[in-house]
């Protein structure tokens, strides 16, 4: 969507807070001997405190709340009752809506302590995101953010998904812009405007460049059993600089 009034960003940023509210609070429950399941059962519960519906289910009939992938796993992993344990490399991505007005936002993690490379790589995803972001402004091509997440994946010895994107949010869960490449696409010529939503979220992998589904027809995962690491805000592009309205203070 593209926001035009303050009315529409205040909805907006009523459900980017809730979304990166809820993401918080199951981070913080992510410890060994949980359950994704019980992790997604407190999204639920937090979902209906806030009045507000999880964009998963309420859009696309999805078996969680949320999204809850583990180690191989990339993104779309359903909730269930796999046990977490320390050294585990979790994505949980939580996305919802409020009123007709949806966010996006997701965070790759290691619990406790793990192998370096699952640190490094989720270190270097918020650095490929803040590198983009620097590109999120009216008036630069779409395709420069591309570009930054995939120099910076290059300059640190690692590789990006190249099938799974970003994507325009706000009125829909998924909507135009419908793609936020993880690399330079010549041929995307689109302009960021003032006002626009996306949802920025590259993924960071250390060898894999595609995912595939598997037969629950919904968890993304590498067929190298690579380990690839996603950061995801909810943004809306303003003269001022790109507005995250998905982080939490
Ligand atoms: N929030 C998810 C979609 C959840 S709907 C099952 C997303 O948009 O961030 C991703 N898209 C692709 C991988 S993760
Ligand atoms: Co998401
Ligand atoms: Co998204």
């Amino acid at each position: 969507m593209i926001v035009k009034t303050d009315e529409e960003l205040q909805a907006l940023k009523e459900i980017g807070n809730i979304c990166g509210t809820i993401r918080d609070e199951l981070i913080k429950m992510t410890k060994p001997g949980v359950t994704t399941k019980e992790l997604d059962d407190y999204a639920g519960e937090l979902f209906e405190r806030h009045g507000a519906i999880s964009g998963p289910k309420g859009e696309y009939d999805f078996p969680g709340f949320t999204c809850i992938s583990v180690n191989d796993e990339v993104a779309h992993g359903i909730p269930s009752d796999r046990v977490i344990h320390e050294g585990d490399l979790v994505n949980i991505d939580v996305s919802g809506s409020k009123n007709g007005y949806f966010a996006d936002t997701g965070l790759s993690f290691v619990v406790g302590e793990g192998d370096p490379i699952l640190t490094k790589i989720c270190d270097v995803a918020k650095k490929a995101f803040d590198a983009g972001l620097t590109k999120i402004k009216p008036g630069t091509r779409k395709n420069a953010i591309g570009k930054m997440v995939f120099q910076t994946a290059r300059a640190n010895g690692l590789t990006v998904i190249k099938n799974l994107t970003g994507h325009g949010v706000g009125r829909a869960l998924h909507e135009d812009p419908a793609h936020i490449l993880n690399f330079y696409d010549a041929m995307d010529k689109e302009i960021l405007e003032e006002g626009m939503v996306l949802a920025f979220e590259p993924f960071i992998s250390t060898e894999a460049e595609f995912v595939y589904q598997e037969d629950d027809g919904w968890t993304f995962s590498t067929e190298e059993k690579s380990f690839v690491a996603q950061i995801e805000h909810t943004v809306v592009v303003t003269k001022d600089g790109p507005l995250l309205i998905t982080v939490t203070e």
